[in-house]
């Protein structure tokens, strides 16, 4: 369904009781001096045309896509085909440790922009189990996936992270596929993949609107996008741990993602806000041959499809720099310490050119700590994290001196946002050069708080901290 809710097709007050949601579905948005790329919206009707051809596949293929048929094949070879007739680079993965015997192989497709080094995943299992079909188990989240990879394609917006869709192999046999792609993975791959996103069975007839994680830091953009449409989205505490995002929650991914429910059944509560039978099971043909083109929801399919957009758009999109979606330039003053102390308070005499403690960059950094003997010096700044930022991280360049020695911490350093700690090291931390560190202020979108960072020295053996280049960043 083309739906486009840009700002013009909105009323002033409803735009403004969504609070913090930007730009939802409309093509872009133009501020005073630019134009910011907004999330499209992604056409149903072809999600649906990958559903047809996935039942196709089923049809000639004995019923079913299992992923040790011909039918998983032949699943990933039109996957394949679609996103390489849009520009991506494919890999098939074969997993070749912890799969049932015969199962074919993952597909793994990353659009070439955006910084490599911050990756946002999302994923669907494309295997079915033998008894049928498969088309909300899991050709919805295929399909879903697909269309919206096609659709970045075709947009080619400009791109901060970077997207990396899987459909995974043999989840039906216990997530076996993407538990191999994550344990494949080296260290430092998987520390590069900031979030991983799953969907699995989008469009239950009964269903209801489950998001996984759903108080996450991870989830927030695709709550915020279900909350716009007043869907009133419920934890998905019947698919936890049974599906592929549990791959990479093993292994400390953020995760999250869209489900619209299994066998379980409806309450009398989620029936009176969704709609549907209470009583009955979320998908009346879960693992059974009746889960068939005529087992989707439609309206389902549209909103898990568009809040894919959403989430893609608002974590890995260039939303430009005129006052976009989470414009963070200038949120931090003077972050880098170059003009004079202003608007830094506190221990202000710490900020200058420091012979013997270099600048990170420039010429000036915030010496704080260094005296050897029991002390406390503290610099402090009020920011406004943006309203649009539903990630937002606080970024710091930090040198850590010490003549302390051991695993004791004597001498510590503190960073704070309020009176919340955000992070604490001390001399044990120390090491020859600047560590970027940062932490994670997406709890603070749209507040006003103040950021302290905080030296406290003990009696004897200095330990210096020397900060420079603080900001807020998005993402
Ligand atoms: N991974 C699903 C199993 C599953 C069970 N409950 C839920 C709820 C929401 C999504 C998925 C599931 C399967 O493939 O069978
Ligand atoms: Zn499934
Ligand atoms: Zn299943």
């Amino acid at each position: 369904m083309k739906r486009r809710f840009a700002v013009a097709g909105f009323s002033l007050a409803v735009v403004l009781s969504c609070g913090t949601l930007p730009a939802v579905a409309a093509d872009s948005v133009t501020t005073a001096d630019t134009t910011v790329s907004a999330a499209p919206d992604v056409d149903v009707n072809k999600v649906k045309a990958h559903l047809n051809e996935l039942s196709a596949i089923a049809g000639r293929n004995g019923g079913n896509r299992r992923s040790t048929g011909q039918g998983y094949d032949d699943s990933v070879a039109y996957v394949k085909g679609r996103l390489q007739a849009a520009g991506y680079t494919v890999t098939e993965q074969p997993c070749t440790s912890g799969c049932t015997s015969g199962a074919g192989p993952n597909l793994i497709a990353e659009w070439p922009a955006g910084d490599a080094g911050n990756v946002i995943m999302f994923g669907a299992h494309l295997d079915g189990v033998s008894a049928g079909p498969g088309m909300n188990d899991n050709g919805s989240g295929s399909a879903a996936l697909l269309e919206n990879a096609l659709t970045l394609a075709q947009q080619d917006p400009a791109m901060r992270n970077r997207v990396r869709f899987a459909w995974w192999t043999d989840e039906e046999q216990g997530l076996n596929g993407s538990d191999f792609y994550v344990r494949s993975l080296s260290s430092t791959e998987r520390a590069r993949i900031k979030a991983y996103y799953n969907f699995d069975m989008v469009a239950s007839t009964n269903g209801g609107y489950f998001i996984n994680h759903i108080t996450s830091s991870a989830a927030a953009p695709m709550k915020a996008y279900w909350d716009s449409l007043g869907l009133q989205p419920e934890e998905n505490t019947e698919g936890a741990g049974r599906s592929d995002d549990y791959s990479f929650e093993q292994y400390g991914i953020p995760t999250s993602g869209y489900a619209m429910g299994a066998s379980a059944r409806k309450t009398s509560a989620q029936a009176a806000k969704w709609g549907g039978t209470a009583g009955s099971g979320y998908d009346p043909c879960y693992h059974r041959s009746c889960d068939t083109l005529t087992n989707i929801n439609t309206t389902g399919l549209d909103r898990a499809a568009d809040g894919i957009a959403y989430t893609l758009w608002q974590r890995a999109v260039e939303t430009g720099t005129g006052g976009g979606e989470c414009d963070t330039a200038g949120v931090v003053g003077n972050g880098g310490f170059e003009s004079g102390t202003s608007p830094w308070t506190g221990s202000t005499g710490t900020i200058g050119a420091h012979a013997g403690q270099p600048a990170h960059t420039g010429a000036r950094s915030a010496w704080l700590g260094g005296n050897g003997s029991t002390s406390t010096e503290s610099i402090s700044q009020t920011v406004t994290v943006p309203a649009g930022c539903s990630q937002a991280s606080l970024s710091y360049w930090l040198h850590i001196d010490t003549e302390e020695s051991g695993s004791r911490a004597y001498d510590r350093f503190t960073v704070k946002a309020g009176g919340t700690t955000l992070a604490t090291l001390s001399n044990v931390d120390a090491g020859s050069g600047y560590v970027q560190r940062s932490a994670d202020l997406s709890a603070y979108a749209g507040q006003t708080v103040t950021l302290t960072f905080t030296a406290t020295e003990d009696y004897s053996l200095r330990t210096s901290f020397v900060l420079d280049d603080v900001s807020v960043r998005s993402g």
